[in-house]
């Protein structure tokens, strides 16, 4: 049989995140991907005014019920954007909906930059702790990393032994993987940390000149959908990478809300070959 996915996170209507990429990208790996939006805004909230924002949480449950009903079940779960209440009712659909050795990938998608995003609270990095400590895999980013642990955030200025602090620590909220992104120990170098628990790997690509919006979302969804594919965690982290770069690459100027991700699934398909 097939193996299905389900993600959950938003829809950002205009934006290249969240569900508008993880749907394509993992379908692209040849995943079946089922989704899950956990809210319908306009656009996303990094850098769009006036944007709408409804909340699915309170659908949760009957959607729940409706995929019990019909005996649905998923081999992995991978979690993006998520509202302030919805960490109970996305924890009780991982139970009641995951087939034998689902892989549970929390990516606590809540900040970048040294900041948490418009309209969370200062109480959703605990919440989103609980996710976190069921979770095979969680993808932060060194800012989310400190939020999840309750510290200040280091994003320049710091050694492997900060590092390697920061990844023993995330795996002590209960992460049995953690992949940690926006690592640095040059400035002309950009990459991640893949740890196990007991050993802690590198992945570094040449940095990017441009920032750009939704990387964060290309990286964990072409993560999911290769480890789904049989990659190891750091073999898919690196094919994550390559994509997020390609995208880049393929991103003019003007469109700075988001990455031109469709460039690069043909190069995808093949690094899955
Ligand atoms: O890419 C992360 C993300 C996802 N969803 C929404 C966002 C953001 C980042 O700003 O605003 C709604």
């Amino acid at each position: 049989m097939n193996k299905k996915l389900l993600t959950i996170q938003d829809i950002s209507c205009f934006g290249q995140c969240s569900l508008t990429v993880a749907l394509p990208l993992i379908s692209a790996c040849g995943i079946e991907t089922v989704i899950l939006p956990s809210a319908v805004l306009s656009t996303h909230t990094g850098g769009f005014t006036n944007y709408t924002f409804r909340d699915l949480t309170g659908d949760i449950p009957a959607i729940e019920k409706s995929w019990i009903g019909n005996k649905l079940k998923f081999d992995a779960f991978y979690t993006g954007y998520v509202c302030e209440n919805q960490i109970p009712p996305i924890q009780s659909l991982m139970r009641s909906c995951a087939a034998d050795g689902a892989l549970r990938i929390v990516d606590p998608v809540m900040a970048d930059n040294g900041k948490l995003y418009a309209g969370f609270s200062a109480d959703f990095p605990k919440k989103m702790c609980q996710l976190c400590a069921g979770a095979d895999y969680i993808l932060p980013n060194l800012t989310e990393a400190a939020f999840l642990l309750g510290e200040e955030c280091r994003l320049t200025g710091y050694d492997r032994p900060y590092i390697e602090s920061l990844v023993t620590r995330l795996h002590g909220l209960g992460a049995k993987n953690v992949v940690l992104t926006g690592v640095s120990f040059s400035p002309d170098k950009l990459g991640c940390a893949v740890s196990d628990g007991t050993k802690i790997e590198y992945d570094f690509n040449d940095r990017q000149a441009q920032f750009a919006h939704g990387t964060g979302d290309v990286f964990a969804s072409v993560f999911a959908g290769a480890l789904m594919r049989g990659k190891t965690a750091l073999q898919a982290a690196s094919i994550a990478a390559d994509v997020v770069c390609l995208a880049i690459q393929a991103t003019p100027k003007e469109h700075w809300y988001g990455v031109c991700f469709e460039q690069a699934i043909p190069a995808l398909a093949e690094m899955l070959k």
